[in-house]
This record gives structure tokens, C-alpha cells and sequence, in this order.
């Protein structure tokens, strides 16, 4: 039986990892939950943001996953400690592969992070670098305009780069890093926009492709890579609006899916 690869996001913005994963896994099959009803979650609760990552899991649970991948940098702050714990297949976040990547970048241990109000206030950046270097310099800074910038599709021109200039102004005046984390799914469609407006010398690193690289290393590791030659399936669950959630995924995969479908999670208790 062919186990795909779990993946849950707040929303769309998920799309981006699992497109990473699609090109760099190509035989894999995925199963994805995205929780359009309840996006944001960037400015959610921490509870609010676990309880709805656990009934995303626990739906997950009908589809026999090998891998769970959190595609959502603030889900990943908030849940992924636990999740990591009680389940027993491999769990991967966004944040450290992102983190990783930086620290090899990086020539002056001087890295900067931009993401949801709640990623940055939760410190989960901060801690896996640190938890990899000690001796790395982390300047962090949430930019809550630029996901309903992003939603808006507005991705370039004058409105894009006045919000991003305006945005970016305390971490640009800072000064000092070399290394940039884009810590939020829907960051890398204004990446060139963030990119010029702090300038040629500072590295930006996307999550996502760094996410799927990992997630490959895992899956050799433990002798879970799809070796059949059967063409892999991908399903795709929304809990909000069905042509919404369709035509972003149409535009974005410029490929069509196997199955989309409307669903809606069962209540968790958290504790
Ligand atoms: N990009 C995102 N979210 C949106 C959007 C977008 N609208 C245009 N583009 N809307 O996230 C979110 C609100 N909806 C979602 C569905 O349910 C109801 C609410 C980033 C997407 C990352 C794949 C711009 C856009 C697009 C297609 C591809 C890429 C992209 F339409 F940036
Ligand atoms: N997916 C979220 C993240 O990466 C961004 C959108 C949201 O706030 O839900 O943090």
C-alpha cells in the first residue's frame, strides 16, 4: 500500500512546501490539509493554533501518513514539540530546516527573521538556532501586513515594495546580519521584493525548499521512500471554500490534482 506524506498548513500558503516536496520527491504521494476556515493563525493564540494543528493531525489519521509535515511556520512554533512526542512516525517542521540553512550561510553569525506575530512572539526561531549555534546573533521582527498583502496578490509593484520598505525599516536600520529567514509560508512570492529591499549581500532563505530537502534525508533514513512505479496521488482538503481553495491550487501547481475535497475536523481537547 502506497503511505503518502501528511501535510497540514493554516491555509494555502502550505502550497509552497508541498510543491518543494512534489519537485525534489516526485514519486511521493501527498495528502494535504489546508484550514482555510481558520486562517490566519499568525495572530492566534498559542492554544487556539495547537488545538487546530491537533484536529488537523487527527484527521490525517483516516490516511495511513509515513511523514507529517507541518508546512506552517506558526503551527511549527506552537505544536511541533509536542506532535514530535506523541506520534510515532517522523514529524518535520518548517523552522528548523530554515534555521539550518542560515547557520551554513550565514559568515557572520548574524541572522535575521520575519514571520507571523505569532512565530516571532513564540521565540522558535531563536531557540533552534541557538540550539544548533549558541554563539549566533538572531534579530527577529513579525510583519503582519505581508500575508493579506500576499492574499491580495499583490506580489510586486509600487503598493508591494512601499509595504515591504515600510515594514522591513527596524530590521534594516539594525543593521548587521548577512542571513535573512523567510519564517512564514507565504513570504517567498515577495521574496524578490524583500530581497532587493535589503540588498544583494544579505542571503534569503526560503523554509520551504530547505523542508523538502530534509524531508527526503528522513525518508532515506528510515527506508520509507516510494520505490513503485505507479505515479503518485495527491489529495487536497480544505475546511473553508472549495473554488477558492481550488483556483489557488490550479494557478499555483499548474498541474492538476487528484482529489479535492471540503471537509470538516472533529474538536480536540487540548491540554
Ligand atoms: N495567495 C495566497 N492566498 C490567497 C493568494 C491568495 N489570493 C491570491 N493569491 N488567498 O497565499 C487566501 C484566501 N483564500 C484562500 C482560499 O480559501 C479562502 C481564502 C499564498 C499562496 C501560496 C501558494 C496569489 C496567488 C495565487 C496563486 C498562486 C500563488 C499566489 F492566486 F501567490
Ligand atoms: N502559514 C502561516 C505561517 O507560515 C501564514 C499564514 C497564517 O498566518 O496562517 O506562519
Amino acid at each position: 500500500m502506497v503511505q503518502p506524506i501528511g501535510v497540514i498548513d493554516s491555509g494555502v500558503g502550505g502550497m509552497t512546501v508541498a510543491k518543494e516536496l512534489m519537485r525534489q520527491l516526485p514519486k511521493e504521494s501527498i495528502v494535504y490539509i489546508g484550514d482555510t476556515k481558520r486562517c490566519p493563525y499568525g495572530p492566534r493564540s498559542e492554544k487556539e493554533v495547537r488545538t487546530f494543528t491537533w484536529e488537523m493531525v487527527e484527521h490525517l489519521k483516516q490516511h495511513d501518513i509515513k511523514m507529517l509535515v507541518v508546512a506552517c511556520n506558526t503551527a511549527t512554533a506552537f505544536a511541533l514539540k509536542e506532535l514530535k512526542e506523541k506520534l510515532d512516525i517522523p514529524v518535520l517542521g518548517v523552522i528548523e530546516p530554515g534555521a539550518r540553512a542560515a547557520i551554513t550561510f550565514s559568515e557572520n553569525k548574524r541572522i535575521g527573521v520575519i514571520g507571523t506575530e505569532g512565530t516571532v512572539h513564540s521565540g522558535a526561531y531563536p531557540e533552534a538556532l541557538k540550539g544548533i549555534d549558541s554563539s549566533i546573533r538572531v534579530n527577529s521582527q513579525s510583519c503582519p501586513p505581508f500575508v493579506p498583502l500576499v492574499e491580495r496578490n499583490v506580489l510586486k509593484g509600487p503598493e508591494a515594495e512601499r509595504v515591504v520598505r515600510e515594514t522591513l525599516k527596524p530590521l534594516k536600520d539594525q543593521n548587521g546580519i548577512d542571513t535573512l529567514i523567510l519564517g512564514c509560508t507565504h513570504y517567498p512570492l515577495i521574496r524578490n521584493v524583500i530581497q532587493r529591499e535589503m540588498g544583494d549581500h544579505i542571503n534569503v532563505i526560503s523554509s520551504g525548499e530547505e523542508t523538502a530537502r530534509e524531508a527526503s534525508l528522513i525518508l532515506s533514513y528510515h527506508h520509507l521512500q516510494e520505490q513503485g512505479s505507479q505515479p503518485p496521488v495527491h489529495k487536497f482538503y480544505t475546511t473553508g471554500d472549495f473554488d477558492k481553495f481550488k483556483k489557488i491550487a490550479d494557478e499555483w501547481f499548474e498541474a492538476p490534482l487528484d482529489i479535492f475535497e471540503v471537509i470538516e475536523l472533529d474538536p480536540v481537547e487540548i491540554f
